[in-house]
């Protein structure tokens, strides 16, 4: 495992053609700090322009591959900071642009901004304790990272509205049903399972992969784009809400807000 000074809250693993990139901020689960954010989006990027490389399996650890944005930053967070100064969107971006193929690895929990990262990825394998889920209406928030929209185009308006709207968490096995991932194995394996997969890409055509990805991303590309607009407007909204702030105070006091 090769830990890199400029990437404290990561490890970065060879395996052939394929690189390994584990999210390691075990003492919150994997929140997606800002700063961890940044690493990320650089690691992928270098692995990206990487010519040795050509897949990445994006993994976290057995409790969580990320359990969402880091809401001690989000209680401070204003919609207009969001709007003007953030560099999160420009972060979001380049993990979105990245042309080889990305699996996520997923055990444990992916909630929030960890799920929208695990659906940013090409596709998803899971361990079977995973759980899946876009909690932000807890804190009367809402994602800002594409959720919206992803998971309605994998889950269907009816289902994706259900777990939107109520913030309950979706298991391994009904995550399999609805195509959020394609397959389920022991936790253990989830990680060695995905290495496998991407191993079968990377002995594929360089060219040919490269294509595939762009083409199967160009389906609903003009659409997508502007639900992320829309998305992150609303998102922005809501960051200035007294609402979200007893979603977070709440939180930050383990008890239930009220609304
Ligand atoms: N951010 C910061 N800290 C977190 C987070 C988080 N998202 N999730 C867990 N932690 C911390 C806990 O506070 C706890 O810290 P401590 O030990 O100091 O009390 C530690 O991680 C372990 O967590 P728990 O004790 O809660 O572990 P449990 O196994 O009891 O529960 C859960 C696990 C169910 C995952 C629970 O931690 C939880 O509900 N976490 C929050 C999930 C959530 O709401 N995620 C969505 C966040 S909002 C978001 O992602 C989109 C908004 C985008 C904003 C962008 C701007 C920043």
């Amino acid at each position: 495992m090769n830990k890199d000074d400029s990437f404290p809250d990561l490890m970065i693993e060879r395996h052939g053609r394929v690189a390994l990139l584990t999210l390691n901020r075990p003492q919150v689960l994997n929140a997606l700090a800002t700063d961890l954010l940044g690493q990320l989006s650089e690691a992928l990027a270098g692995l990206d322009a990487d010519n040795s490389v050509r897949v990445i399996v994006l993994t976290g650890s057995l409790k969580a591959f990320a359990a969402g944005a880091d809401i001690n930053e989000l209680s401070k967070k204003t919609g207009e900071y969001a709007r003007t100064e953030d560099p999160r969107q420009g972060y979001w971006k380049t993990i979105r642009n990245v042309d080889k193929p990305v699996i996520a690895a997923v055990n444990g929990f992916c909630l929030g901004g960890g799920n929208e990262l695990a659906m940013t990825c090409d596709f998803i394998v899971c361990g079977t304790g995973a759980k899946f889920g876009q909690p932000e209406v807890n804190l009367a928030v809402m994602p800002g990272a594409g959720g919206t929209q992803r998971l309605t185009a994998l889950a269907g308006k009816g289902k994706a509205m259900r777990w939107l709207l109520t913030g309950e968490m979706i298991d391994a096995e009904e995550a399999l049903s609805i195509g959020l991932v394609t397959e389920v194995c022991e936790p253990e394996f989830c990680v060695t399972r995905s290495l496998e997969i991407a191993q079968m890409i990377a002995d594929r055509s360089v060219k040919a992969v490269t294509l595939i990805k762009k083409s199967v991303l160009e389906s609903n590309l003009t659409s997508l784009n502007r639900g992320l607009e829309q998305e992150f407007e609303a998102f922005c909204e809501l960051l200035s809400s007294p609402d979200k702030a007893e979603g977070i105070q709440a939180f930050l006091e383990k008890r239930k807000a009220v609304f």
